[in-house]
């Protein structure tokens, strides 16, 4: 039996059987193999330095000299074959069992999360929209207004007692006089200056902007925030257009079944002048309740038929123009939409409440 692996020796197994015993016996164990550490251990058993492999490989020089060439190639034929199957089952476990910085191909993608608009952004086009279906243009104008503008053109002289109103951030500079004359703007309402001395009626405008006031924060009132500013000046309008637009505003935004409220209230730019509220949605008249202390109302906006000296003082001619306008708090608009009880949520910056929206 020269040159034969399958030479017998009377009861021994023959070389290849002994092969063979071996090449059964690994694959076995290695398709059970299923952790890292029973890979390990498969390995050291079988094609490790101590391994059964290796001592087949050893024990070609026991062999008679004729059966030792053929029997050493098909030892190294058996390592490199379990080799290449240790290498497929140690990536099959791997991709099963996933350890840590592994790429586990199966599983379902994660789904990045979006980024969104905030939500008084959303709020912000949401009553732009509406004005806007109602012919009314968006503009935009200046954070840091002239005192001018934010009062005097608004009827607001200095030293009037309306300025109280208006908790005013004052930005640190006088004019030539020795007065300060820059501020951060306290509502949106200088921009109806800004507007009516840049066109000639008919203007229909909606202006959104940041306004801030030098005040104590609470459930309701920020020291920053935002209002949009409605006016429309043309021949012939009247205080049932400001309603009509207001109401019609109120329906779209939140719905025809919530309950509007028009009372007359006082600001130097209009006459005469109102305040609109949207019944509150947190209480049953509570005086506990944190967002309109019982009254059932939270006010929204403030509005009125422009007053003739605004007109005037913009240039035009009030016997002829007319208008009404009006600011509204984006903020208090949106707790009114989405039932949120405080306003401070808005500026929070905390994911849990900014992704309901
Ligand atoms: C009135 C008449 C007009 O013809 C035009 C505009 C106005 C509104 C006026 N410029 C004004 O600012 N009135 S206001 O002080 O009562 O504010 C209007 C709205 O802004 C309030 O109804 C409220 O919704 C919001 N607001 C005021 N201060 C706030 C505030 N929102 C949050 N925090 C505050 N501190």
């Amino acid at each position: 039996m020269a040159d034969s692996v399958n030479g017998s020796n009377g009861g021994e197994p023959s070389p290849d059987d002994r092969i063979n015993a071996v090449k059964d016996a690994a694959l076995a164990a290695l398709a059970v193999a299923d952790s890292a550490d029973a890979l390990q251990e498969w390995r050291n058993q079988y094609i490790g330095r101590s391994g059964e492999v290796t001592l087949l490989l050893r024990s070609v020089g026991s062999l008679p000299a004729e059966q030792r060439a053929g029997f050493g190639q098909a030892a190294n034929r058996l390592k490199n074959e379990l080799e290449g199957s240790f290498d497929t089952r140690q990536a099959e476990v791997t991709a099963a069992s996933g350890p840590a910085g592994a790429i586990d191909v199966s599983l379902p993608g994660r789904k990045p999360s979006g980024g969104r608009l905030h939500p008084i952004t959303q709020t912000v086009r949401e009553i732009t929209a509406a004005f806007g279906a109602m012919g009314f243009q968006t503009v935009e104008g200046p954070e840091v207004e002239l005192d001018r503008y934010n009062f005097n053109a608004m009827n607001i002289p200095d030293d009037h007692p309306a300025r109280d109103m208006f908790d005013t951030f004052w930005l640190d500079r006088v004019d030539e006089e020795g007065a300060r004359s820059i501020l951060l703007r306290t509502h949106t309402s200088p921009m109806q200056a800004r507007v009516m001395e840049a066109q000639d009626p008919p203007i229909r405008v909606v202006v959104p902007g940041r306004c801030y006031r030098y005040e104590a924060t609470d459930a309701s009132h920020e020291w920053h925030f935002n209002q949009v500013e409605v006016m429309a000046v043309d021949e012939g309008i009247t205080f049932a257009d400001l309603k009509g637009t207001l109401f019609e505003f109120a329906r779209r935004v939140f719905g025809p079944e919530r309950k509007v409220r028009f009372r007359c209230d006082f600001f130097p730019f209009v006459e005469p002048g109102v305040d609109m509220a949207v019944d509150c949605f947190n209480c049953e008249g509570d005086p506990a309740c944190r967002i309109c202390r019982g009254s059932r109302w939270l006010e929204i906006l403030g509005a009125g038929m422009v007053h003739p000296d605004v007109l005037r003082r913009a240039g035009y001619d009030p016997e002829r123009y007319s208008g009404f306008a009006a600011g509204m708090g984006v903020e208090r608009v949106a707790m009114l939409k989405h039932g949120i009880d405080d306003i401070r949520h808005f500026y929070a910056n905390d994911m849990r409440f900014l992704s309901q929206f």
